[in-house]
């Protein structure tokens, strides 16, 4: 296929493409540096990066997409029994990392190649195409469209994440309909703090202004200064998670240069859940400035957004973007033809920015999709009269959105279940200010005498699956209410 980074792979020349902190790389930097991972994964099938929020990860997935190989960008804070499992399952050949990152043991079986950002790759003398020509210029990526990009692992309500496959071709179709839609191009400045594990941070925040011959500057960790910074100082655009945009929120009314910062942004982009009303009336309050909602899902990439030339309408992801079909559906599947902002039905997506399959998982791909070849996301929406979409909840109870994570109820379960002081466990979301919802922890004790402290099921949590899994509150009963099936009432649990 034509080439995902036309910018990287044709003259690449002086213009900064990637900055995190005090480090930078030029398009022609990258491109050599790109080049020399190149080399090393080509023909890999798959490899494991090292995502931490730091240079390399960027060097490591742009090279591997460079060289036609897939990339699995793994949590650096993930637990043991998590990423066993992502190992296990996606089985990569190789983990890329940068010199100075400390790898768990679960890594120790995999080769390890370290990223040097200042490397100046040289092809294999008989290699053709050569992987880096004299000029040091990254070769035309050797991928076709349907070949898997990324493998990003996503939690379900039940069992451990899924590795959802990404093709080049769903890459590139997303990141060419949001620059129609934001009016993005190669001469916009990006700021953001995401991880990059996740689609928003590493398709959307670093994929994304590469792929328009742009820059993005990364903050290492979001704070509302390093964002303020930024954008007084020449940047244009801000990505974030909704717990982002509240900080924000809360830090104006004391923080004159935030306001300045926001207020001279060409476009503020919320995602990954939904902005509450209040954030967004306050930060255009503040600053003048409206935040665009943008919708999208590990599986399908980008589906709405609000468009840069469109009605910024608090409260709604805007509308479909070029290319994406998108419907709603009863319960039964037949499609609702109401668009009059109250008939509710499931969003169902179909298009060039979707998804192959769940890796190893025929079964749970089948199901996502129906049989005319829609991806049934799980969401409730509705449509405004103007095609504007409205998400107004989720299917499954059992999943929790929390800092703009997808966390399903029960990994957590099965992990609490396996703390010995633990004898029943179920978890459910409960709304917070700050983080959309927070996980609860209902436990009955194996001894009612000595629960569990809150911390150390946290730290449980954390140590198996990750930071952002551990439970924020635990709450403790004597037994669980169940329905004559034996199955958990979480609803009950929930309302008391
Ligand atoms: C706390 N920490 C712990 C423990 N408690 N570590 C081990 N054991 C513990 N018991 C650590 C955490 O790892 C973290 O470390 C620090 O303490 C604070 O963590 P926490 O309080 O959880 O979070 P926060 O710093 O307040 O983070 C809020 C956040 C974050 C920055 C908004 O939630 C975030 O980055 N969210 C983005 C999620 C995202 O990108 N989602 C996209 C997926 P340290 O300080 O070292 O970090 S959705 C998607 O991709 C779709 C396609 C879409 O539509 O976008
Ligand atoms: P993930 O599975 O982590 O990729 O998260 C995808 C889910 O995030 C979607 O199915 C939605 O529930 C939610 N989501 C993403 N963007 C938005 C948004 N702008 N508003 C509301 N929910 C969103």
């Amino acid at each position: 296929m034509s080439s995902l980074f036309p910018a990287l792979t044709h003259a690449p020349g002086d213009r900064v493409a990637l900055r995190f902190g005090e480090r930078t790389l030029t398009y022609a930097e990258l491109a050599a540096a790109a080049g020399a991972v190149g080399e090393r994964v080509r023909g890999a099938g798959r490899v494991a990066v090292w995502a931490a929020p730091e240079l390399e990860t960027a060097v490591a997935v742009v090279g591997t997409l460079l060289a036609g190989t897939a990339a699995v960008p793994l949590n650096p804070k993930s637990g043991a029994k998590e990423l066993a499992h992502i190992l296990t399952d996606s089985a990569p050949a190789l983990v890329l990392a940068a010199p100075g990152d400390t790898l768990p043991e679960a890594l120790a079986a995999l080769p390890r190649v370290d990223v040097d950002v200042r490397a100046a790759g040289t092809a294999p003398a008989n290699e053709d195409p050569p992987l880096i020509s004299s000029t040091g210029t990254a070769p035309a990526d050797p991928g076709a469209p349907e070949d898997p990009a990324l493998v990003v692992y996503t939690s379900g309500t039940t069992g451990p994440p899924k590795g959802a496959v990404l093709p080049r071709r769903a890459l590139a179709a997303t990141l060419d309909a949001l620059a129609d839609a934001w009016r993005w191009t190669g001469d916009d400045v990006l700021v953001h703090g995401l991880p990059l594990f996740h689609v928003h941070g590493l398709v959307l925040g670093i994929l994304g202004p590469l792929r328009r011959g742009g820059s993005v500057r990364h903050l290492g960790r979001f704070s509302t200064d390093g964002a303020a910074r930024e954008l007084n100082d020449g940047a244009t655009m801000l990505f974030g998670v909704p717990t982002m945009y509240h900080r924000i929120a809360e830090t104006l009314p004391g923080d004159p240069e935030l306001a300045k910062a926001l207020a001279g942004a060409r476009l503020l982009v919320s995602g990954s859940a939904a902005l509450p009303v209040h954030d967004h009336e306050r930060i255009a309050a503040a600053t003048g400035r409206r935040v665009i909602e943008r919708y999208g899902m590990t599986e399908t990439l980008m589906n709405t957004s609000v468009r840069a030339d469109g009605e910024p309408r608090a409260g709604t992801v805007g509308v479909p973007l070029p290319g994406v079909e998108l419907r709603l559906v009863e319960e039964d599947g037949t499609a609702i033809t109401a668009v009059d902002g109250e008939t509710v039905g499931e969003i169902q997506v179909r298009g060039p920015n979707l998804f192959t399959q769940y890796l190893n998982r025929p079964d749970a791909t089948a199901a996502a999709f129906t049989a005319d070849g829609f991806f049934r996301t799980g969401d409730m929406a509705v449509r405004d009269p103007d095609g504007y979409v409205r998400i107004v909840g989720r299917k499954a109870t059992d999943l929790i959105k929390s800092g703009g994570y997808k966390i399903g109820a029960g990994e957590i379960e099965n992990a609490l279940l396996e703390h010995p002081a633990v004898r029943e466990a179920a978890v459910t979301g409960e709304p917070d200010p700050d983080l959309g919802e927070r996980i609860v922890a209902w436990i009955v004790p194996a001894d009612p005498q000595e629960p569990p402290s809150l911390d150390e099921l946290a730290d449980h949590v954390a140590a198996r699956l990750a930071p952002h899994k551990r439970p924020r509150v635990a709450r403790y009963l004597d037994t669980l209410p169940r329905n004559d099936m034996g199955k958990i009432m979480k609803r009950a649990l929930a309302h008391g």
